[in-house]
């Protein structure tokens, strides 16, 4: 079979719900990636920041290997020895009393509302069924039928009503906003510290301090979908740790499997996850001891390999380079540590060709918004690495 082969039987057989670049990948390691041909690239998008240890850690597959030989899968209706260890390290790294494990992002996103909208009846007495979220223009919390029915984009929800009412939406970045959004019935404020799908759209100074002031002031809860800025993608453990901004509700998926087996969780107080009774919530595959095990050891490799300091360090070079790229198309670079958009002017034609351009010199990245080119390698990548990419992306970004 060769790389047409296999496209050709993903189009085949497959829903067309995604349009990939006609890259074929069957290997990858650290940074790299390999396609079914033996070409080399680097991978600027680390499955949208699911890799940030890099493509098949040794220490994160050895865990995974292990792990596998023992025990799987037992569900929550017995207990496993590995959840509560990794429950132990994410209160020891994070300070959050609780955790409750999921799979997905948008899984643990339906937690987070779920856990709000309890603690708004239990806690806050708002009347029953009244519960109201404020979310932003721009959000992207993943595709559920709850999810995407306060999406702002057009193609994620259209013909898939009729959505959950309970949300309201406001602009993003503005704190002005959020304040004349909330009524008695306001139970909490779900935000993306960064808007990763919205086209790397990073808040002005300020923004999340002044987030957390309100929603302390109203007695509604701050949830951050870290999802995708989490677990030192943006230089620093969360993104809101920028800000020294504790959300109430934290939210993490993506990097906590470190690309290998799908973890995602809800961490916040005893006040508010303890609510949760027997049978209120759940799911086959959360918390168990394959997925424990795999996260606790990207914890750790996250943790002890310094990853989030090299994403602080190397990704403000990267950026600070990014912007210094002489260039007749680019709008603005933005973002933090690892995690950086690069904006191009309509006049580009959109960001997509200088995506396919990227991947023949041997750099995979993945347009956002039409007009955004997202640049997030894993963090395990080098000055010398980011210097090779500079040097390709240069040429790219001065192509006809
Ligand atoms: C797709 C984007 C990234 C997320 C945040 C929750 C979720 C995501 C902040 C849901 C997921 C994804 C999923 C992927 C594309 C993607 C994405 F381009 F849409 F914006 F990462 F940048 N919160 N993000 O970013 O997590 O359920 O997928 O585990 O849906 O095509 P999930």
């Amino acid at each position: 079979m060769n790389t047409s082969d296999y496209i050709k039987l993903e189009d085949q057989y497959g829903a067309h719900n995604y349009r990939p670049l006609d890259v074929v990948l069957d290997r990858g390691e650290g940074i790299w990636v390999y396609d079914t041909d033996g070409n080399k690239y680097l991978d600027c998008l680390s499955a949208y920041s699911a890799v940030n240890q890099g493509h098949c850690h040794p220490r994160i597959i050895q865990a995974l290997i292990d792990q596998a030989q023992r025990l799987t899968l037992t569900s929550r209706a017995f207990r496993n020895d590995k959840l509560g260890q990794l429950y132990q390290m994410l209160h020891r790294l994070t300070g959050y009393d609780m955790t409750l494990p999921m799979n997905t992002g948008a899984e643990a996103v339906e937690t987070a509302i779920k856990v709000a909208r309890k603690w708004g009846y239990r806690v806050k007495e708002v009347a029953s069924n009244r519960a109201e979220i404020i979310v932003c223009n721009g959000n992207f919390h993943g595709r559920t039928t709850t999810i995407v029915g306060f999406s702002s984009e057009r193609q994620y929800k259209e013909d898939f009503g009729p959505f959950a009412p309970g949300f309201v939406n406001i602009p993003y970045g503005d704190s002005g906003a959020l304040e004349a959004a909330i009524t008695p019935n306001t139970v909490a404020f779900l935000v993306e510290p960064i808007q990763g799908e919205g086209g790397v759209m990073v808040p002005p100074h300020g923004y999340l301090k002044k987030v957390q002031q309100i929603c302390h002031k109203h007695n509604i809860l701050l949830m951050a979908d870290e999802i995708q800025t989490g677990l030192g993608r943006t230089g620093a453990l969360f993104a809101c740790d920028h800000e020294g901004v504790r959300p109430d509700v934290m939210i993490i998926g993506k990097a906590l499997s470190g690309g290998v087996y799908p973890v995602s969780a809800v961490l916040a107080s005893k006040e508010i996850l303890g609510l949760f009774q027997p049978g209120d919530h759940g799911s086959t595959f959360g918390g168990n001891p394959l997925g424990a095990a795999v996260a606790m050891e990207a914890l750790a490799v996250l943790t002890e390999d310094g990853l989030i300091n090299n994403a602080h360090e190397l990704g403000e070079y990267f950026q600070e380079r990014l912007t210094e790229i002489p260039s007749p198309y680019v709008k603005e670079v933005r973002g933090k540590g690892m995690l950086i958009g690069v904006e191009l002017k309509p006049e580009a034609g959109g960001a997509r060709r200088f995506c396919e351009a990227l991947q023949d010199r041997g750099i995979l990245c993945k347009e956002t918004r039409q007009h955004v080119i997202r640049f997030a390698p894993p963090l395990v990548i080098t000055r010398q690495e980011i210097d090779w990419a500079l040097e390709h992306i240069t040429i790219v970004l001065n192509m006809d």
